[in-house]
C-alpha cells in the first residue's frame, strides 16, 4: 500500500519537483525542497470535501460546467442494443439547480438534450473480457455557448463524430469523422480543438471548419503495450498539451487464451507533455497506473485521475453482464480503487485528494474551481465487489472542493 501511494512521487518529472532527477545523491536537495511543504507539518494542509452531486447516471464521461453553474454531462449509456439505433442510449443532459437548494432533483432541473447516441460494450463487441462501455466520450463548452461532443462508436456504425451543438441544444455541424476521439480540449484561444484518438494512439488538431491534422503518434510504453491516450488538457501558460497515456493490455505471446491477457501493468501509465507545434513528447509524470484523464489549473497545479490500481481476472465470454443475479466480478479492473491525485506546481509532493472511487473516467475543473469527477465505468446495475460486500455499478458525478492549501491557489 505504501509503495503504491509513493509511486507517483518517485516518478515525478524534473520540472515538477525542480531538482535533478537522478535519485542517488539528491537526498539533501530533496529534503530541502520538501521543507515548507504542508505534508511535513510546516503549513496548514487542506482537507478536501468529496460529495456525490449526481447519481443514477449511465457511464458519465465528459462534463462541462458553465459560469452560471449549469452542468452538462455526456453519458456513454448502457452498452446495450448494438444493432438497433433507436435503442442506443448514449446521452447528453443539462442539469440546472433552478431553486438553488444544492441539488438537481427539483422540477425542470434535468433537461435531457439527446438520448440516442451510440453505445456499445467492448466485452460484447470485441470479446475483450473487460466490462467497458463506450459512446459519447468528451464534452467541451465554448465561451460562445456552443458544446462540442465527441462520440466513440468503436467503428461499429457510421456515428463516430465530433458534434457541435448550439446553446439551444441542436446539433449544427459534425466537424470530424475520424477515429475515436476519447479526449478533446480547446486551444488557449478557443479557436480550434485538440483530440486524442485512443484507438490509433494519435494526437490530432481539428479546425472549426473541419480540417484535421496529425500532431504525433505515441510510441509503445515500457512493457511494450500500446500507449492508449485517454484524456488531455492544455497548459494555460505554455500552450503545451498534457496527455494521459492509459496503457493498453499485455498479451503473453507464448500463450493463446484470453486468460493470458493482463489488462494493464501497474506503473506503466504516465502523463506526457506535447508541444503541439513541434510534436515533441516529454515525460511529465511517470509511474502511474491507468491514468485516464488529466487537468491543470491556472496556477499550474496538475490533477491526475487513475481509474484502478490493479488488473483483475477477465470475464469469460459467456458471462451475462445484464443479469442482476450474476456473480459479482471486477471485470478486468479492480473496482473502487480509482483515485484523484494533485501534483502541486510548487514542487511539493503529490497528494491523494480522493481514493477508493469506483472506476472514474473524467475530470473537469469548473469555473468555480471545483473538480468534477465522472465515476462508475461499466455496465450499469451489474453486481460487483464493493468495499462493504457486493454492490452494483452506479454512475455518479462527484465534486471535490477545498482541496488546495493557501499557497497553492
Ligand atoms: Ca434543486
Ligand atoms: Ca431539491
Ligand atoms: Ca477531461
Amino acid at each position: 500500500m505504501t509503495r503504491k501511494l509513493n509511486a507517483p512521487f518517485f516518478g515525478i518529472s524534473c520540472s515538477r519537483l525542480k531538482f535533478h532527477c537522478k535519485v542517488a545523491g539528491v537526498v539533501a536537495t530533496f529534503l530541502f525542497v520538501l521543507v515548507g511543504c504542508s505534508s511535513f507539518g510546516l503549513s496548514k494542509e487542506s482537507s478536501p470535501i468529496v460529495e456525490t452531486i449526481l447519481t443514477g447516471l449511465e457511464n458519465p464521461r465528459g462534463v462541462a460546467v458553465s459560469t452560471t453553474g449549469e452542468i452538462y454531462v455526456a453519458e456513454a449509456g448502457t452498452g446495450l442494443h448494438l444493432l438497433d439505433p433507436t435503442k442506443w442510449d448514449g446521452k447528453l443532459t443539462k442539469f440546472t439547480d433552478l431553486n438553488g437548494d444544492g441539488d438537481f432533483e427539483d422540477e425542470a432541473e434535468v433537461e435531457r438534450w439527446f438520448s440516442h447516441f451510440m453505445t456499445y460494450n467492448g466485452f460484447s463487441a470485441y470479446g475483450t473480457g473487460r466490462d467497458e462501455v463506450s459512446g459519447p466520450s468528451d464534452l467541451l463548452l465554448h465561451s460562445d455557448g456552443r458544446l462540442f461532443l465527441s462520440v466513440d462508436d468503436g467503428g461499429l456504425s457510421d456515428s463516430m463524430a465530433l458534434h457541435v451543438i448550439s446553446p439551444e441544444g441542436r446539433i449544427g455541424l459534425t466537424l470530424a469523422d475520424r477515429n475515436n476521439m476519447n479526449g478533446i480540449v480547446f486551444d488557449r484561444d478557443q479557436q480550434k480543438i485538440f483530440a486524442v484518438e485512443s484507438g490509433l494512439n494519435t494526437l490530432i488538431e481539428i479546425s472549426f471548419s473541419g480540417e484535421f491534422q496529425n500532431i504525433v503518434n505515441f510510441p509503445l510504453l515500457d512493457s511494450g503495450q500500446q500507449a492508449v491516450p485517454a484524456g488531455l488538457t492544455i497548459d494555460p501558460q505554455t500552450g503545451d498539451l498534457l496527455v494521459a497515456l492509459f496503457s493498453g493490455y499485455l498479451f503473453d505471446e507464448q500463450a493463446s487464451s484470453i486468460d493470458d491477457i493482463t489488462s494493464f501493468v501497474a506503473g506503466d501509465s504516465k502523463i506526457v507533455r506535447v508541444d503541439p507545434v513541434t510534436g515533441k513528447i516529454t515525460d511529465e509524470i511517470m509511474n502511474l497506473t491507468t491514468a485516464v484523464d488529466v487537468a491543470i489549473d491556472a496556477a499550474e497545479n496538475i490533477y491526475v485521475v487513475e481509474m484502478a490500481t490493479s488488473p483483475t481476472e477477465l470475464i469469460p465470454s459467456e458471462f451475462d453482464l445484464y443479469d442482476p443475479e450474476a456473480v459479482p466480478v471486477h471485470g478486468g479492473y479492480l473496482r473502487f480503487s480509482g483515485r484523484v491525485i494533485l501534483y502541486p506546481a510548487d514542487g511539493c509532493p503529490p497528494r491523494v485528494l480522493a481514493e477508493g472511487i469506483d472506476a472514474p473516467t473524467n475530470i473537469t475543473i469548473g469555473p468555480d474551481s471545483a473538480l468534477y469527477i465522472s465515476t462508475g465505468q461499466g455496465t450499469p446495475g451489474r453486481p460487483i465487489p464493493g468495499p462493504d460486500g457486493s454492490t452494483i455499478i452506479v454512475g455518479k458525478l462527484i465534486r471535490i472542493t477545498h482541496y488546495l492549501n493557501e499557497t497553492e491557489k
